[in-house]
């Protein structure tokens, strides 16, 4: 709807109502995914947009779109994962990005250690057992464990140390590697992933996706992670090398893997649907009315921040903002 003298704002794609109408009391929004030509909307409404709301699963967000919107000042982007924007190229032309940091931290790990115990003792395989009949005729094989293992954790950012956190309860020691070593932290740091799965024998990856991590989870890792290694992957799915890690499932290189992202999502790979011995989720880290709600008023309050002249509440660190 257009709103006399209000700001005007696209959506590159569907947000949850509680979000979308409390963008639309306030903007005159345009759902540029619902446009039949997105690119006669951009002319249309070139000289007046000065916003954009989107997220991980809509368009791109780069400077083709930049191009089109020069009076663009601010892409409050939904989901503390922003690989979607080009955020480098957004700071050049003096735009920020937001993203929704921390309010998901909590929730992406609960369902990350959920992943990781589902994938070590096999609860899809063994529920799919028990529906199946197959009890009636024996007990479940027994399946490896959780105990005795040692978790690499990579990238130990906000979502990675609220897993390490709850992992310590576990009783298992906790490795991590990244860029850098990090001051008060009390596992160990590894400068090297190969290093670190070699020692190791279960990987957690929340790392970001983007080129500084593209394939980095990659066939040398697979061999240094070993015939009992299992890989757990709630970053991103560019992170992980997905041909190698089903060639070392096939090859048993590795044991198991438990999946919440994939490197062209929607679309998983038929060749990692027919392996039984993983365990796949549709990319559902955050995905509770609690959190995504939370996520959506972020993503408001920023917009919101901004067009009041306050500036934007949670800066991507490639767009960082200090007032005038
Ligand atoms: P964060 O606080 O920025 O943490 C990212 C971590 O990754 C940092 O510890 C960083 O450490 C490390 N890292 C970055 N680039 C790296 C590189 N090139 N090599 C090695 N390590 C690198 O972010 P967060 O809030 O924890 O979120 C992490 C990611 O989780 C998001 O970007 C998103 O992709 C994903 N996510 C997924 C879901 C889901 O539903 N599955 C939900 C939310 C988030 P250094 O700087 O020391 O390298
Ligand atoms: C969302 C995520 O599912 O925050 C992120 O980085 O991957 C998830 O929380 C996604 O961004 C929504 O599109």
């Amino acid at each position: 709807m257009t709103r006399p003298n209000a700001t005007e704002i696209i959506m590159t794609g569907p947000l949850m109502p509680y979000a979308a109408d409390q963008l639309k009391a306030r903007f005159t929004v345009h759902e540029l995914w619902k446009a039949d030509d997105r690119a006669a909307l951009l002319r249309e409404v070139a000289d007046r947009v000065r916003g954009i709301a989107g997220g991980g699963g809509h368009m791109r967000t780069d400077g083709a779109l930049f191009d089109a919107l020069p009076k663009l000042e601010m892409i409050a982007n939904f989901g503390v994962g922003y690989d979607n924007v080009d955020a480098a190229e957004a700071g050049k032309r003096g735009i920020v990005v937001s993203n929704t940091p921390d309010v998901l931290s909590d929730e992406v790990a609960d369902l990350t250690i959920g992943l990781l115990l589902a994938t070590i003792r096999q609860l899809p395989q063994v529920d799919r057992y028990l529906r199946e009949g197959k009890w009636l005729k024996g007990a479940y094989p027994l399946t490896t464990s959780l105990r005795k293992r040692k978790v690499g954790i990579v990238g130990l950012g906000r979502i990675g140390k609220a897993v390490a956190h709850r992992l310590e309860a576990f009783g298992v020691p906790i490795a991590y590697h990244g860029r850098s070593r990090q001051a008060d932290v009390p596992y160990r740091y590894y400068p090297s992933l190969v290093e670190m799965a070699a020692d190791v024998d279960t990987l957690v990856s929340v790392a970001p996706g983007g080129a500084s991590t593209h394939h980095m989870i990659n066939a040398e890792v697979f061999k240094a992670l070993g015939p009992n290694g299992i890989v757990v992957n709630v970053g991103r799915g560019t992170v992980i090398d997905e041909q190698a890690l089903i060639e070392a499932l096939k090859s048993k290189t590795i044991l198991s893997a438990g999946l919440d992202v994939f490197e062209d999502e929607p679309r998983v790979p038929a060749e990692l649907i027919a392996l039984d011995h993983v365990v796949l989720l549709p990319h559902v880290g955050s995905a509770s009315v609690h959190t995504r709600e939370q996520m959506g008023q972020l993503l408001v309050d920023n917009l919101f921040s901004w067009f009041d002249g306050k500036g934007p509440l949670t800066p991507v660190p490639e767009t960082p903002w200090t007032k005038a």
